[in-house]
């Protein structure tokens, strides 16, 4: 699939510190070096089931992990990033039935929305952007082997993935089993449906049904399961074991585990990620922003009525990644006027000394991409160049070109 246009990113002259974040499965820090012998760093992260627009939510996650893309690069290193689209699923079937729309023009439409939205952010594209149905070679393929491995058993016409196969099977989202009971119903689990050997069991390939889009296969016609297409996409792209796995917190349960756990059980114990790394939920209106409640904040319908994206991306800037916060309009507006006082400052040309700004903001990024502390070193180095009471601080006759460029290669903001 065709991803979006890249922006540079401008080479600062100085190398950022090493980054760390953190690991889910740990609980704590990372330090994520490139692994040995790799040519770059591997960064998988979950992307759009494409049956609506981009909301504040996905554009937090994309942009938190995008800081991570540019810090490492900022740190000298490349960086192979793959992301997918879960272009054939229950939630997009559903959606498509109930608008009247084909399926797979309803997944494109929206598809190329979302690549609208991330080049307005200034979001780094992946370099491989690939569809579930694209990948249904791949997925059959990581089936036949995890079946080789006993892990996979037919109810009806459906393939289920044999939790208790994985002897780590847990280790990813640290739940206890009544959590993960608990949970799993809410996220596309069916613990109850008779036949199975363990409730927690997940769906590899589901049987062909009326009026659904199936596709053959060694196992009869069917599609896709949801964490089989991650993990054989991530998989072949990224040619081994991931640097981190990237997605909102909703997915720590059961999407990554299962990914985890396939790849576990496909490879004979070789670890899905070195890391997993998750962004906190953006909520609107008391409540997790999600298609499926319909209390949506859109990219694209801000961009529409003239709402400057890097407005946008500086309010979301100005929430830690892994922080749980409730989207206002209040604060976009703040951020439109935060902006234009930047602006300012960088019109100045001199300004006050750049080298702790530049310093200080790649070892907030570096520092678990702590983007609410750069913007803090940046609003403090605007204060000083536009000074208070005519006591501007213009010392440094380079500074508006040197917080330009770090603005851009650092936060992604181009002003
Ligand atoms: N296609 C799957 C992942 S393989 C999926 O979850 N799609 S999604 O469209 O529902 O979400 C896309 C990304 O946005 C995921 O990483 C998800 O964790 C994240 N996300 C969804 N809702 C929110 C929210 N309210 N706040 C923050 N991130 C969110
Ligand atoms: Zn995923």
């Amino acid at each position: 699939m065709r991803a979006w246009s890249a922006p540079a990113v401008p080479d600062l002259g100085v190398t950022a510190p090493p980054v760390s974040v953190h690991d889910t499965a740990t609980g704590g820090r990372m330090v994520l070096e490139p692994q040995e012998g790799a040519s770059s760093a591997r960064l998988y992260v979950c992307g759009i089931t494409p049956y609506d627009a981009t909301h504040m939510g996905h554009a937090a996650t994309y942009v938190g992990f995008d800081l991570l893309h540019r810090a490492w690069i900022n740190a000298g290193h490349p960086v192979t990033y793959v992301q997918n689209v879960t272009d054939v699923d229950d939630p997009l079937l559903e959606r498509a039935t109930k608008v009247k729309v084909d399926w797979v023009e309803l997944a494109e439409r929206e598809t190329e929305l979302f690549r609208q939205d991330m080049t307005a952010l200034r979001v780094l594209p992946p370099q491989h952007y690939v569809g579930a149905v694209e990948s249904i070679p791949l997925v059959i393929d990581l089936i036949q082997r995890m079946e080789a491995a006993g892990a996979v058993y037919r109810v009806d016409d459906d393939l289920y993935f044999s939790v208790t196969a994985d002897p780590a099977f847990g280790a990813e989202s640290g739940l206890d089993r009544a959590a993960m009971l608990e949970i799993f119903p809410e996220r596309g689990g069916d613990p109850d449906r008779p036949g199975k050997q363990d409730p927690l069991d997940c769906v590899v390939w589901r049987g062909e049904r009326p009026g659904e889009p199936s596709w053959e296969s060694p196992f009869g016609p069917g599609r896709p399961g949801w964490h089989v297409e991650c993990t054989a996409i991530a998989w072949e792209h990224l040619g081994g074991t991931l640097d981190v796995q990237g997605g909102g917190s909703d997915l720590v349960f059961p999407h990554h585990e299962m990914c985890a756990g396939h790849a576990h059980v496909a490879t004979g114990g070789t670890p899905f990620a070195r890391a997993y790394a998750h962004a906190g939920m953006v909520a609107y209106d008391g409540e997790k922003m999600s298609k499926s409640r319909g209390n949506l904040v859109f990219v694209s319908a801000l961009r529409n009525s003239d709402v400057d994206p890097m407005a946008i991306r500086l309010t979301l800037l100005q929430h830690h990644y892994r922080s749980d916060w409730e989207w206002t309009d209040a604060e976009l507006f703040d951020e439109v006027d935060r902006l234009a006082r930047w602006r300012r400052a960088l019109a100045l040309g001199a300004g006050a000394p750049s080298e702790p700004v530049v310093t200080g903001v790649l070892a907030a990024l570096a520092d678990d991409l702590d983007a609410p502390r750069a913007v803090a070193l940046v609003d403090a180095w605007a204060d000083a160049t536009l000074g208070t009471g005519g006591l501007a601080d213009t010392s440094d006759p380079h500074a508006a070109v040197r917080v330009h460029l770090l603005l851009d290669a650092a936060l992604g903001l181009s002003l």
